[in-house]
C-alpha cells in the first residue's frame, strides 16, 4: 500500500490506485468527463483525454490527470485550488470552442454531461471562439442511431463499450486535431459497419454525438389520425426504469402509472409485450423440447444447444459473426414481433379491421428494436407488423410533452386480451429471465408434473457468463447464460469448438439484459442502478397471481381460437422466422 494526503486528509490505498479513486475513498469527488468505470464489468475508460480531472500534486510542475495518475508514497494532492479550477475552466472553454452551440435544440439537452460540466464550472463565455476551427461532418442516420460527430469530444467511451464490452469493433478513433472523432472504419455509415444497434455506445455518450432515432412525432400523428386504431405494447424492462426519468428511486415499479399515462396520451389499446413473451415461451419451449426429444432418440442432425432469439442486437451479432451457426438459434420471433403479428391478424380480425387500419407502437428499453421492426421479414405487403418502436426515454418525453403529472397518476391496468401476462414474462427483462421462464414451462410439459419450486435462483445474477444444470425428473438439462456481446462471443466460441456442452443458452446483448438496454434512462454504467431494476423485475414476478406462461388464460384461448397448438403451421407462419448472413 501507499499513504498520501489529499485535501489535507490522509489515505492509504493499494499500490497502483489512481488519485481519482483514492480521493473517492475519502468522499472527495473530482469532476470527470471522459472517464467511465463500469463496476461489474471490470472495464474502465481512461484515455486521460479531456483533462477535466486535473489536480495539483506538490512538487510537480504540471497538473496531473487524476484518473490516470497513480498514487505514490507521501504524495500531497490538492483537488480544488485556484490553479486547478482555472485549468478546468480553460479545458472546458477549449472543448466548447470546437463544439456546436445548439444546446437548446440538441436531442441530448438536459441530460448532456458536457452541458452539466459547463454549468458546474460556471462557463459564461468562450474566449476566442471566432478564431477556433470547427469540425464539419455530415450526420449519419441508421434505423436506430443517429451519429452527429461534430458533437464528438473524443472521450472514447463509445469505443470502449463497442470494442471492449461488446467486442463488435464498429467504432474507433479517426483523423487528427480538430477533425479527430470516433467513427466506423473508413468513416463509413453505421449501417454499413458491423454495428448491432445494441445502443450501448448511445447509453454512455456524454454529448449529443450519439442519440436514438426519435419516433415520438410519428406516434403523436398516428394517435391523432381518426382512421387509425393505435395499439401500444410495453416491454418487460420499461416498468422497472421509467420512474427514474421522473426522479423516482431506481427499482421503483411504475407498471400501473405507465398504463395510465399511455391511456392519457390517447392510445386506443394499452397492451403488454409480456403477453407475447408468454407466447414466445410456448413456441420456444416447444422447440426446445422437440429438439431435445429428437436428440435423445438419436437424431444426429438435431441442433443443440438451442439459443434464445428475442434480442435483436444479439441476432444481428450472430448474423455477422457466427454465419456457420445460423440454424442453431430458436426460430421463434421476439416477443415484440410476435405481438405485432398477432395484433395485425388475430386482434384485427376481432375488431373487424384490416391490418393497415391498425398502428402498432412498442415501448422498448432497446434501440435495436427500432431496426428489428423495420426488417423485411416482419412486413406483410410492405406493412410492418410493428410500425414504430420508441425507447423508455422517448416515452418519458411523450409523458412530459403531454404535461402529465406522472408521479400523481393512479394505477391503471392493461387491456385484454393482449395485456394479460404472467410472472414468467416479466422476468424476460433481466439477464437469465428468458431461460428461467422457458424452464418453468418446459419442465412441466416434459415431466407432466408441477414444479416443486418456481424460482430458479441458480439462473439469476450479474455474472457475465453463468451456467446451471436443472434436473428434469432425472434428465439433467445444461443451461448457459451470457449477457453483453463480449460474453456471448466467448460462450459461442466454446460451443463452436465443442468445449461447452449445453442444451439451451440465453443471450442478451446488453449488460444486465434489457433492464440495461440502450434505450433506458442513462445509468452511466452504475451497477447499483442495474441491480435495483433487476430486483424490481423479480418483485413484479413474485407478486403475479400466475407465474408460468402456459397458464396464461388468454394464451390458452389464443391457441384454442386461432393458432391450434404451439409450432402448428399457422403458428409457424406467424411466429417464427429465419436468419441471414
Ligand atoms: Fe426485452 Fe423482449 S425481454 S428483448 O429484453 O424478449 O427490448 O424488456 O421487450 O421483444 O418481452 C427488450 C425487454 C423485450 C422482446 C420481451
Ligand atoms: Fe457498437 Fe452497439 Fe454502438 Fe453499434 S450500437 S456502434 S454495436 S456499441
Amino acid at each position: 500500500t501507499v499513504k498520501l494526503t489529499i485535501d489535507n486528509k490522509q489515505v492509504e490505498v493499494p499500490k497502483g490506485t489512481t488519485i481519482y479513486k483514492a480521493a473517492r475513498k475519502l468522499g472527495i469527488d473530482i469532476p470527470v468527463l471522459c472517464y467511465m468505470e463500469l463496476h461489474d464489468l471490470g472495464v474502465e475508460n481512461k484515455p486521460a483525454g479531456c483533462r477535466i480531472c486535473v489536480v495539483e500534486v506538490e512538487g510537480r510542475r504540471n497538473l496531473a490527470p487524476s484518473c490516470a495518475t497513480e498514487c505514490a508514497e507521501g504524495m500531497v494532492v490538492k483537488t480544488h485550488t485556484t490553479r486547478v479550477i482555472n485549468a478546468r475552466r480553460t479545458v472546458m472553454e477549449l472543448i466548447l470552442s470546437d463544439h456546436p452551440k445548439d444546446c437548446l435544440t440538441c436531442p441530448k439537452s438536459g441530460r448532456c454531461d458536457l452541458q452539466d460540466m459547463a454549468i458546474k464550472l460556471g462557463i459564461r463565455e468562450i474566449p476566442g471562439q471566432e478564431y477556433a476551427e470547427m469540425s464539419t461532418y455530415k450526420k449519419d442516420f441508421s434505423p436506430s442511431i443517429i451519429r452527429d460527430v461534430d458533437k464528438c469530444i473524443m472521450c472514447r467511451r463509445c469505443e470502449t463499450m463497442c470494442n471492449e464490452v461488446q467486442t463488435v469493433g464498429a467504432l474507433s478513433a479517426v483523423n487528427r486535431g480538430f477533425m479527430a472523432v470516433v467513427a466506423p472504419a473508413f468513416e463509413q455509415d453505421l449501417e454499413k459497419s458491423p454495428c448491432t444497434y445494441c445502443g450501448q455506445c448511445v447509453a454512455v455518450c456524454p454529448t449529443g454525438a450519439l442519440t436514438e432515432v426519435d419516433h415520438t412525432t410519428k406516434v403523436i400523428r398516428a394517435i391523432a389520425d381518426p382512421t387509425k386504431t393505435v395499439l401500444v405494447q410495453t416491454a418487460p424492462a420499461v416498468r422497472a426504469a421509467l420512474g427514474e426519468e421522473f426522479g423516482m428511486k431506481p427499482g421503483t415499479l411504475v407498471t400501473g402509472k405507465m398504463v395510465a399515462a399511455l391511456r392519457q396520451i390517447g392510445f386506443d389499446y394499452v397492451f403488454d409485450t409480456d403477453f407475447a413473451a408468454d407466447l414466445t415461451i410456448m413456441e420456444e419451449g416447444t422447440e426446445l423440447l422437440d429438439r431435445l426429444t429428437r436428440f435423445l432418440n438419436g437424431d444426429k442432425n438435431v441442433k443443440l444447444p438451442i439459443l434464445t432469439s428475442c434480442c435483436p442486437g444479439w441476432v444481428n451479432f450472430f448474423e455477422h459473426n457466427f454465419t456457420d451457426m445460423l440454424d442453431v438459434p430458436s426460430s421463434a420471433k421476439s416477443p415484440q414481433q410476435m405481438f405485432g403479428a398477432i395484433a395485425k391478424s388475430y386482434f384485427a380480425e376481432k375488431l373487424g379491421k384490416k391490418r393497415e387500419e391498425l398502428v402498432v407502437v412498442s415501448v422498448m428499453p432497446c434501440l435495436a428494436k427500432k431496426y428489428e421492426c423495420q426488417r423485411d421479414e416482419f412486413k406483410v405487403d410492405g406493412n410492418q407488423d410493428v410500425d414504430f418502436s420508441i425507447s423508455t426515454r422517448e416515452l418519458a418525453h411523450l409523458i412530459k410533452e403531454f404535461n402529465i403529472n406522472f408521479e400523481e397518476l393512479p394505477d391503471d391496468d392493461f387491456d385484454r386480451p393482449l395485456g394479460e401476462s404472467t410472472g414468467a414474462a416479466v422476468i424476460f427483462g433481466a439477464t437469465g429471465g428468458v431461460i428461467e421462464a422457458a424452464v418453468r414451462t418446459a419442465y412441466e410439459v416434459y415431466t407432466g408434473k408441477p414444479l416443486p419450486k418456481i424460482d430458479f435462483t441458480e439462473l439469476r445474477g450479474m455474472e457475465g457468463i453463468r451456467s446451471a444444470t436443472i434436473d428434469f425428473n432425472g434428465l439433467p438439462i445444461n443451461i448457459g447464460i451470457a449477457h453483453g456481446l463480449g460474453n456471448a462471443r466467448k460462450l459461442l466460441e466454446d460451443v463452436r469448438s465443442g468445449k461447452a456442452n449445453y442444451h439451451a443458452i440465453e443471450v442478451m446483448a446488453c449488460p444486465g439484459g434489457c433492464i440495461g438496454g440502450g434505450g433506458q434512462p442513462l445509468h452511466h454504467g452504475n451497477s447499483a442502478i442495474i441491480k435495483a431494476r433487476m430486483e424490481a423485475i423479480y418483485r413484479e414476478d413474485a407478486g403475479k397471481p400466475i407465474r408460468k406462461s402456459h397458464e396464461n388464460p388468454y394464451i390458452v384461448k389464443l391457441y384454442e381460437e386461432f393458432l391450434g397448438k404451439p409450432m402448428s403451421e399457422k403458428a409457424h407462419h406467424l411466429l417464427h422466422t429465419h436468419y441471414f448472413s
